[in-house]
């Protein structure tokens, strides 16, 4: 393949450079140009060398950076993609244990996977790339050629309401209709996955609780008025404001806040660990809350990546959210850069929820 412009660091040192590049022989029958690109906590890590797990594809002394990403067709060797549909390529190739064999590269039992811009496979963040059909998810709405951006993180959020299906399951949650109306959800933490998560948590009938350790801006609040989501500043109102809970889930990776939260936690009630940060302070965990756990059969959870049916329908629920809500799904984008930057790695994730990358 001919140079491209691509957005590049080295793994797992960090730095962020823009590049013309030449990568060969990367399999694919089909041809793709990111038309956006976002930028995640994840990638952030990469660029400043906090993430040991990174890596190099092998043969390079350089990985190109990107993982979520709104794709156009180029051309394609297959039948079922011509040029100009809209696609998601997936972040994972599967290794050889069983759960890649069977297409659940997500829950890969040894680790011998690979991430786009992240371990060992270049990501997305270049002006075109080859990929295989059988890693691509369709995108058949075409209004989706911006928020569809949005895509990779909500597959995420497919997988773990998957799991609580699974878990919740177990036993009657108590309500006569048989449905989650009138059961909390609260999601701690007010970035993009935050929001994602709390999405999916009203279409699922929850009454829908965001929660942070200091106030949000009026952009956030407005988008969660507008999908009847609830806010509460934790550090002036824990004792009063948070309780009942029935789903607990974390983006903050934060230990300590955690348990806070999970005390308040009811019978039945099950907690999904989310987000993750190795540089949070330990938290502690008493005999107290051994036996809150035990007594009231609550469930800790992790839960990581998706499968490409969750892929599938995260492109549906985007679809569906961004016709219902569409300031509040543009809202969500606050930022979008040129590709020929990387000051929007270096810059933080203070004031915006989600960066993009423009390609077009
Ligand atoms: P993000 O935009 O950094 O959001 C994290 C949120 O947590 C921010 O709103 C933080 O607030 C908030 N937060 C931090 N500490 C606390 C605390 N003590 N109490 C309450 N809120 C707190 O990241 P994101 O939304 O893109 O992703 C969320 C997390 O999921 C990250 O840790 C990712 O590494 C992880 N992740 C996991 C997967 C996976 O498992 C995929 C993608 C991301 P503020 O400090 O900004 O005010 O598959
Ligand atoms: C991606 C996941 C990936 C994880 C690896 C996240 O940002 O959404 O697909 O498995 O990073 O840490
Ligand atoms: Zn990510
Ligand atoms: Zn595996």
């Amino acid at each position: 393949m001919d140079q491209v412009m691509a957005l590049v660091t080295n793994a797992p040192s960090g730095g962020a450079i823009s590049r013309r590049v030449t990568i060969t022989g990367e399999p694919g029958d089909i041809l793709l140009k990111p038309l956006y690109t976002g930028i995640c906590g994840t990638d952030r890590g990469i660029i400043a060398g906090k993430l040991p797990f990174a890596y190099n594809p092998v043969g390079y002394d350089f990985l190109v950076l990107g993982h979520e990403s709104i794709c156009s067709v180029v051309e394609s060797d297959v039948s079922g993609f011509k040029a100009g549909d809209l696609v998601v390529p997936m972040v994972r190739r599967p290794g050889k244990c069983l759960n890649c064999a069977a297409g659940r590269q997500d829950n890969c039992s040894d680790g011998d996977k690979h991430e786009a811009g992240i371990t060992g496979k270049h990501g997305f963040m270049r002006e075109q790339f080859r990929e295989s059909s059988r890693y691509v998810v369709r995108v058949g709405d075409s209004s989706l050629s911006r928020t569809g951006v949005l895509t990779e993180p909500t597959k995420n959020v497919m997988k773990l309401f998957e799991v609580f299906s699974v878990i919740s399951g177990r036993s009657i949650y108590p309500t006569p209709d048989y449905s989650f109306q009138g059961k909390h959800a609260w999601i701690i933490g007010t970035g993009s996955e935050g929001f994602l998560f709390s999405f999916m948590a009203r279409e699922q009938g929850f009454d829908t609780f965001m929660t942070n350790r200091h106030s949000v801006d009026e952009g956030r609040l407005g988008i969660m008025d507008q999908f009847g989501i609830n806010f509460v500043d934790y550090s002036r109102d824990f004792d009063t404001a948070v309780k009942d809970i029935d789903l607990l889930i974390d983006t903050s990776g934060d230990p300590t806040t955690i348990l806070r939260f999970t005390q308040r936690v009811r019978q039945n009630g099950i907690v999904f660990l989310f987000g993750t940060n190795g540089r949070a302070p330990d938290g502690a965990m008493s005999g107290v809350m051994v036996d809150h756990l035990v007594e009231k059969n609550i469930t800790i959870a992790g839960s990581v990546d998706g499968a490409k049916r969750h892929y599938e329908q995260a492109v549906s629920y985007i679809s569906k959210w961004t016709h219902e809500h569409p300031r509040a799904m543009s809202a969500l984008i606050t930022n979008e850069e040129p590709a020929s930057s990387v000051d929007p790695f270096k810059r933080g994730n203070s004031n915006g929820i989600k960066t993009i990358i423009s390609w077009k």
